[in-house]
């Protein structure tokens, strides 16, 4: 599969198992879940033809593992704005995470703190390199550098998801160390 079309047939992934289910059609478990042939079915009757092999070729290719294929059955990772429960569990954190945004968005986080948005969790990078990625999508990105090992000194609860992004539901303000 080229590339163009793996960037296509992802985000269309991306959107109904992230946000919109109900587009195509399908029901997500309470884990976030859907049965392959069912997604396979839905996109087919939207002429989005996906065979089996593609779909696990997206999958196993996907530049940021953004879904998991488990016993028939497909979930995204992380980044969900629809009520799933991904089930994982609290995962001690390294002493720093990483958190990429842009810069119109800085003052306010000084004030507020990071909060979720429209998503679960707040989502942090293990490296500076993937922030700056994540930043990238908004503008000239900022990198916040997170007191990680604070935060769960002081009870707040981390997560890891199955492709590396850690999660939290809030960072407040003073474990954020901002640059400059
Ligand atoms: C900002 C992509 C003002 C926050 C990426 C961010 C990531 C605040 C934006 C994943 C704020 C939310 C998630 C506050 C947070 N005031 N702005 N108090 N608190 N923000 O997209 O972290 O390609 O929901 O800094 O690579 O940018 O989709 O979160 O800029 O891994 O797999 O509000 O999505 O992955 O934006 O990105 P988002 P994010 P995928």
């Amino acid at each position: 599969m080229d590339d163009k079309r793996m960037v296509k047939v992802s985000k269309y992934l991306s959107r109904h198992l992230r946000h919109d289910p109900g587009r195509i059609g399908i029901e997500l478990d309470e884990h976030g879940w859907v049965d392959v042939d069912v997604l396979l079915k839905a996109l087919a009757d939207r002429n989005f033809q996906v065979t089996r092999e593609e779909l696990e070729e997206v999958v196993a290719r996907n530049d940021k593992q953004r879904f998991a294929l488990r016993d028939g059955r497909i979930r995204a990772n992380q980044g969900h704005t629809v009520d799933v429960d991904l089930d994982l569990s609290p995962v001690a954190p390294p002493p720093v995470l990483y958190h990429g945004t842009a810069g119109g968005f800085v003052a306010t986080i000084r004030d507020e703190g990071l909060k979720p948005m429209d998503r679960h969790h707040v989502h942090l990078s293990p490296d500076r390199e993937t922030a700056i990625k994540v930043g990238s999508r908004r503008g000239k990105p900022v990198v916040l550098a997170i007191d990680a090992r604070r935060m769960a000194g002081e009870g707040y609860t981390f997560y890891k998801s199955e492709n590396g992004v850690w999660l939290t539901e809030y960072v407040p303000a003073w474990a954020i160390m901002f640059p400059g």
